[in-house]
């Protein structure tokens, strides 16, 4: 089996302000295989429920200020209840220029469990704004075509990208990132820019100004990249619960048949060996190390193999560490039914 390893940043710019669904899969753009689908580890094709482990790598530094905040993330992927207003900007529980660990991690872990970034973002080798268009290889010209067209505003539906080829998943005929739908499988999602609704150029993706253009609350895809410093953004939004329920319908890509998994994020304390370690040292902000392989047969499939999760200093990053145990899910089902 061939072995992939990936490293993905986390939300580049400490302290900066953004960079800014459809959702892209880890491994999607490295292999160019627009339709691949990334499990977490311990899916093989077959099992029903998978539990991955999440450690604090005992060499940590911060480990009393984490234990909260890993609790919480692993709560929130394990409900997957998306909220349309998960984003609250300035918010006033962290003092100035402290940045939310929590929100980090919740899109550090994200990545160790399949998904990327809707976005461009900082490995595409832009700057600026450029990092907000949908996530897509740069096609036979070999050069990103970056156009926000004539709503001027970057990674909405009328996007024109020339001959980029879109990685984003979408719901067939809509297009639109803020829905969180009954069926979510191959059925209902593509990559495929011919399923889109007519008139449409691009994929839309979860992005605050695109929440804003569409007159909905604050809310971001928890995998869309880029922080702001005093904003929380601690709940999936529905581009990031979709995403996940699309590896869910398993390896047959339809919902309701014998291959679909539910997985549990199991919390194992500080100890090592668990399949998502997470450690906080040195001078980056926040990057995922992810490593996958094939499901066999079948390559359109993959299973992240181990996950290391990097949290730069408290020396390096203003940390604001939440120490408020997440409470009793909040279910939010039917504000997000198909509409
Ligand atoms: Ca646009
Ligand atoms: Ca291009
Ligand atoms: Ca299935
Ligand atoms: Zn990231």
């Amino acid at each position: 089996m061939k072995a992939l390893n990936a490293i993905l940043t986390g939300l580049a710019g400490v302290l900066a302000a953004s960079a800014a669904s459809a959702g892209v899969f880890i491994f999607a753009e490295q292999l160019e295989n627009p339709g691949l689908i990334t499990h977490p580890s311990g899916y093989t094709g077959s099992e029903n429920q998978i539990t991955v482990s999440v450690c604090i790598d005992p060499g940590s530094e911060s480990i009393a200020q984490m234990e909260v905040p890993v609790r919480n993330v692993i709560r929130t992927w394990n409900e997957r209840q998306p909220l349309l207003n998960n984003l609250q900007l300035n918010n006033p529980e962290l003092p100035s220029n402290h940045v939310d660990y929590e929100s980090v991690l919740l899109h550090e872990v994200g990545h160790c469990i399949g998904l990327a970034h809707p976005n461009l973002a900082n490995e595409s080798g832009l700057t600026g704004s450029s990092r907000g268009y949908a996530k897509a290889l740069p096609g036979a010209n070999d050069t990103y075509n970056l156009n926000a067209g004539s709503d001027g505003v970057i990674g909405t539906r009328n996007d024109l990208r020339g001959d980029d080829v879109n990685l984003g998943w979408f719901r067939k005929g809509v297009n639109n990132p803020f829905v969180f739908e009954q069926v979510i499988d191959a059925s209902t999602y593509g990559v495929n820019l011919s399923d889109l609704p007519a008139g449409h150029n691009f994929v839309e993706i979860g992005a605050l100004q695109v929440a804003q253009l569409r007159g909905l609350p604050d809310g971001e895809a928890v995998m869309h990249q880029g922080t702001r410093a005093r904003a929380t953004r601690r709940d999936l939004a529905p581009d990031d619960a979709t995403m996940i329920r699309l590896g869910m319908a398993g390896r047959d890509r339809t919902q309701g048949t014998a291959d679909d998994y539910t997985y549990t994020l199991e919390y194992g304390g500080v100890a090592s060996g668990c399949d998502i370690m997470v450690r906080t040292e040195g001078n980056g902000f926040g990057i995922c190390q992810v490593s996958g392989s094939f499901l066999n047969p079948g390559q359109n499939h993959i299973q992240i193999t181990s996950g290391v999760i990097t949290m730069g200093s408290a020396a390096n990053v203003n940390w604001y560490f939440n120490q408020v145990l997440r409470g009793e899910p909040s279910i939010f089902t039917d504000r997000f039914e198909q509409d």
